[in-house]
């Protein structure tokens, strides 16, 4: 790690700033940015736009026209990729750019890079600064799923929840009139169409009969959607199931369903898979492992205070998001709402959205903590 000069940081704050620009569009690949700079002026900008799509790097190179870059610096909010994969290697651009020095905000856990593109650069003898601090934690935010996915196989998991002044609960996902006012509905639909699944408990799913797609404007895709169902119960002629021809269902059952109900789901093209292990937190976690390999790399966790509590028990939630609503329901039941119920959030009532990264032994959450984030300590 090397200090870097002022104006380093005000343009690698830029290349981070850029790489928001590809959004919900880039999954599973992370989100980039860069800029090209020679003699304190900016040649040209670029972020990965979309999955498959040119990255970060050599967008920013295209950007900068029929300057000549010979010498110039490039700021990129992750290290290099030195592989061909959907596109060829950055360093090969960079390199053929004649860039002289390259400035990274983050590292990049994936087995095919992991600093092999920095060394890569060294060998050509351009000069690579990692930086550190507040820069390097806002990189590494901005790609929490993929660099979660990278180290360990399973996808990063936020779990979203709804509850009263009195600490009840809502018992219905993302559409809960009682207890989400239109804001948060709005908010909740766009973080289905951020994530690459989302996912419920069949106690939800039975009570509900929900879509769980993302119902909102400006939505590029619908996740999958995941329902953990040991014993096979989600019936097949329930909205979810219908519709898995168009936006894929994945159904984790364990090895105590009945074959006959999950051969059904499988024929009415559901995904199904066998989670196994001795205990919940142990399936939950091993069919996280295979929902991974799958190449989902984030995940909604939405409604059902047994399901979370099973994902928080493996030790799998990486975030909370909550939202708070300005309503007192009554009555000694964890969950409330519905009949007996208030029906919706007063109109124009503030509702509070709170929330934080949950610590972890194995960090894809950097320190230090970005300013306006908390630790939510559960346990
Ligand atoms: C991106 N965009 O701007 C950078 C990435 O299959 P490919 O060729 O698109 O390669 C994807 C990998 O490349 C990705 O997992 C990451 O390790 C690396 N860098 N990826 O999608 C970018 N710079
Ligand atoms: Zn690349």
């Amino acid at each position: 790690m090397t200090t870097l000069l002022e104006t380093d940081e005000v343009h690698l704050a830029r290349a981070i700033e850029l790489a928001e620009g590809g959004r919900g569009r880039t999954t599973p690949n992370p989100l980039v940015g860069a800029v090209v700079v020679k003699d304190e002026t900016v040649l040209g900008e670029g972020f990965h736009t979309a999955f498959g799509a040119p990255h970060a790097e050599r967008e920013a190179l295209t950007a900068t026209g029929t300057a000549d870059t010979r010498g110039a610096t490039m700021y990129v909010s992750l290290e290099p990729c030195c592989h061909v994969g959907k596109t060829p290697p950055c360093t090969d651009a960079i390199v053929e750019a004649g860039i002289k020095r390259v400035v990274v905000a983050s590292e990049d856990p994936s087995d095919r890079a992991s600093g092999r593109g920095l060394g890569i650069l060294r060998d050509e003898g351009i000069e690579v600064v990692m930086a550190g601090g507040e820069l390097a934690a806002r990189a590494r935010l901005l790609n929490q799923p993929f660099r979660k996915h990278a180290r360990t196989g399973r996808p990063y998991v936020l779990f979203k929840s709804a509850m009263t002044l009195d600490g009840k609960v809502a018992t219905r996902t993302g559409d809960s009139k009682w207890i989400s006012g239109e804001a948060s509905r709005r908010m909740a639909h766009h973080w289905r169409a951020e994530c690459d699944a989302v996912a419920v408990g069949i106690g939800t799913a039975l009570a509900d009969d929900p879509l769980l797609t993302a119902r909102v404007e400006g939505v590029h895709r619908q996740p999958r959607r995941i329902i953990f169902d040991s014993e096979a119960r989600l019936p097949l002629d329930s909205q979810l199931v219908r519709g898995a021809g168009e936006i894929p269902l994945t159904v984790v059952i364990s090895r105590a369903a009945p074959r006959l109900a999950a051969d059904a789901l499988e024929v009415a093209g559901a995904d199904v898979i066998v989670a196994t292990g001795e205990n919940e937190p142990a399936r939950v976690r091993n069919a996280l492992s295979q929902i991974g390999a799958a190449g989902i790399t984030s995940i909604l966790l939405e409604g059902g205070p047994h399901l979370a509590g099973a994902f928080l028990d493996a030790g799998e939630v990486d975030e909370i998001r909550l939202f708070v609503a300005p309503v007192v329901v009554g009555g000694g039941a964890v969950v409330g709402g519905g009949a007996g119920g208030v029906d919706h959030v007063p109109p124009g009532a503030v509702q509070l959205v709170v929330g934080g990264h949950l610590p972890h032994p194995r960090r894809w959450t950097p320190a230090p903590v970005p300013r306006g984030a908390r630790w939510a300590r559960l346990r």
